[in-house]
């Protein structure tokens, strides 16, 4: 899976929307004006350093310029223009990216620390760290967030919105083509921030229809393969190594039939053990970690859980 080229031409990622246009236009627009103003305010210094340049032959102050009505209105009327202009039409895209068209197909986006879950409403079918969408559709996503504010960011999409907690924040986009894309975290929300990511496949609508009723749930790999797929798609990586280094959760390494000590007495590491620990993380509390992993109830499948318990088995 090689996901698209974040840099295209110029300043952007490679576009995958028609509506790309409008804020990568806008973008362009202030940047060559920047350069303009910039350029012609270099050149204004330098002629007015030589120009008034003290020297024997000129030992007189400038006289006293105290009003000139026409420089005065061209200084206000003409910034007022430009800034103008930069607002009717960020505002125009604005409200086009904010309101979906009303056939759009509604994902329900929740991030919580450090993942995205992805939830399709019209179909039953619920992700994690990776969904799939059809191409020239256009997707409306409502999002919110489970603790802290996240960021929702598509690059190729020049899709971006906050994520907050007690309240949905919406947007929309149409993917013009096939491809795999990132999703990222754009807002600080702790250690595993820069890990909170998913991925974004845009497919054929056939395609689509297919991954609706088997590719969401796992298929038929492998358990311990599957496990491992699970370990880093629901982002039990960001808190559990496998190494043994201790990170925000206990390492999986050795875990597996071992003796832990948690608040509620000591108990063997088996699979119900770990099962618990999964749907119920909160039930028997390691011992000097804190109550933060979040519960994984309804967002494994009873065989995703299965695929843990085997690839934790194979850590040594
Ligand atoms: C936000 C961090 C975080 C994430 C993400 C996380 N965990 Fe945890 N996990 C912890 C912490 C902290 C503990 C220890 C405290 C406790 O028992 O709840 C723990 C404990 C466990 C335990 C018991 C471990 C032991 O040493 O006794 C298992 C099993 C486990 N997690 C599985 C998972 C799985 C599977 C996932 C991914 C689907 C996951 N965790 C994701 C933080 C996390
Ligand atoms: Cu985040």
């Amino acid at each position: 899976m090689k996901t698209e080229k974040l840099v295209g031409h110029g300043w952007f990622p490679q576009a995958a929307t028609d509506a790309a246009s409008g804020p990568d236009s806008l973008f362009y627009f202030i940047y060559i004006l920047s350069i303009i103003l910039f350029i012609g305010i270099l050149f204004a210094l330098g002629y007015f350093l030589v120009k008034y340049k003290r020297s024997p032959k000129n030992m007189q102050a400038t006289g006293q310029l105290i009003h000139h009505p026409l420089l005065e209105v061209a200084w206000t009327v003409i910034p007022f223009i430009l800034v103008m202009i930069i607002f009717a039409w960020g505002y125009r895209d604005f409200l086009k990216m904010s309101i979906p068209p009303v056939d759009a197909m509604e994902l329900r986006i929740t991030g919580k620390k450090w993942l995205w879950q992805i939830e399709y409403p019209r179909y039953g079918v619920k992700t994690v760290g990776e969904f799939v969408v059809p191409v020239d559709t256009p997707i409306k996503l409502i999002m919110s967030s489970e603790d802290v504010i996240h960021s929702f960011f598509l690059p190729n999409f020049r899709v971006k919105r906050d994520v907050i907690p007690n309240r949905y924040t919406r947007i929309w986009f149409q993917a013009n083509r096939e491809g795999v894309f990132q999703v990222f975290c754009t807002e600080y929300c702790g250690a595993g921030h820069s890990e909170m990511l998913a991925t974004l496949r845009v497919v054929s609508n056939e395609e689509f229809k297919e991954w609706l009723k088997v590719g969401s749930s796992g298929g038929d790999i492998p358990l311990p393969q599957l496990g491992e797929k699970v370990y880093t798609k629901y982002a039990c990586n960001t808190c559990h190594s496998i190494d043994g280094k201790t990170g925000v959760g206990p390492t999986w390494k050795g875990l597996y039939g071992a003796n832990r000590v948690t608040e509620s007495g000591s108990v063997k590491a088996d699979d119900n053990y770990i099962r618990e620990s999964i749907i119920n993380p909160n039930a028997k509390l390691v011992k000097g970690y804190s109550p933060v992993m979040p519960s994984f109830a309804g967002l494994l499948s009873d065989r995703e859980i299965d695929a843990v318990i085997e690839f934790i088995k194979a850590q040594k």
